[in-house]
């Protein structure tokens, strides 16, 4: 059968055709789908970064595998490893970045519709970002509730434990309490689930500071129409897979004029992308009142 072919959308692969595309169509759905790597700047470790990534410092843990930190079975046998790194992880120490603020920035001029994070850190918050807009994918510190009996904990006693490194247990029912970030093995908020149509409506998406890993989060990607462009802002190249089996597949260097990727520090390509956009200033003040 014929498959209908998509319209070609940006004049080439280029930042700057991404910047024609969003002035020439008065772009006003844009999607952010953001991770670890926008963080790194606040001085918030990620995962998969080789050297500084929390996987590559979990020595010390004895972890059967760098991932049981995150597994809710693991943690269920035993919590201390999370309590231990949720010390280190737990918000207040740490301020959005110039990324975060760009998203903020979207916002104010009317074109995000969602921003979709995989952080747990709560900068989208923090940088002033109306909480309808966010998307916390894999929940955030919060909250916490016990994993046995479902009750909420108080906030604060949780933290409190955790910056002691302590395992914090429920009142009710002496059951492990966890900070409601969603491990692996379980599902996602019921947030996430009830906007995914989103992607129905989105002109533009913006990948930004991950490695698209996990799923679902990452299959995401391909939700999009397939006439909607989109940007990748990363270190490395990411979501790029061999397997036709994947499910997604991102063409950055060949294929249509639709994937465009721009490698290196985010903060240094959002700044450019603002520069460009002709909203630099805008995103100093916003970033130096932040
Ligand atoms: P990841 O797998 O560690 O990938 C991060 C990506 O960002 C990598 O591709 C890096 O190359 C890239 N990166 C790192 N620093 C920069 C930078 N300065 N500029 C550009 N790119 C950069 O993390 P993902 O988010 O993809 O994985 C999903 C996990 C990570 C989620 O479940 C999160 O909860 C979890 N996580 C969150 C935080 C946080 O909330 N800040 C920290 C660590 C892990």
């Amino acid at each position: 059968p014929k498959t209908k072919k998509s319209p070609v959308v940006l004049k080439d692969k280029s930042l700057q055709a991404v910047v024609d595309y969003i002035k020439e169509n008065e772009v006003k759905n844009v999607i952010v789908m953001s991770g670890a790597g926008i963080s790194t700047a606040a001085g918030i470790p990620d995962f998969r970064t080789k050297g500084t990534g929390l996987y590559d410092n979990l020595q010390k843990f004895n972890l059967p595998y760098a991932e049981a930190i995150f597994d809710i079975e693991y943690f269920m046998e035993t919590p201390e490893p999370f309590y231990a790194l949720a010390k280190e992880l737990y918000p207040g120490r740490h301020f959005p970045t110039k990324v975060h603020y760009f998203i903020r920035l979207l916002d104010e001029k009317k074109m995000l519709l969602r921003n979709y994070t995989q952080n747990i850190d709560t900068l989208e918050r923090l940088s002033g970002l109306s909480p309808e807009r966010i998307i916390e994918a894999h929940g955030s510190f919060a909250t916490a509730s016990c994993v046995e009996c479902d009750k909420t904990a108080d906030p604060g006693f949780v933290k409190n434990k955790a910056l002691k490194a302590e395992v914090a247990r429920c009142s009710e029912c002496n059951g492990l309490i966890k900070p409601d970030i969603t491990f692996f093995g379980q599902s996602l908020p019921e947030r996430f689930h009830n906007n995914l149509s989103d992607f129905d409506n989105a002109d533009l998406l913006i990948v930004i500071g991950t490695s698209l890993m996990v799923h679902p989060f990452a299959g995401l990607v391909d939700h999009v129409p397939g006439n909607v462009p989109r940007l990748l802002i990363n270190m490395d190249e990411a979501g790029v897979h061999k397997s036709p089996n994947h499910g997604f597949d991102f063409k950055w260097k060949y294929g249509k004029k639709r994937d465009v990727a721009v490698l290196g520090s985010c903060d240094k390509s959002i700044e450019k992308l603002a520069q460009m956009l002709g909203w630099a200033d805008e995103l100093e003040d916003l970033y130096k009142e932040g």
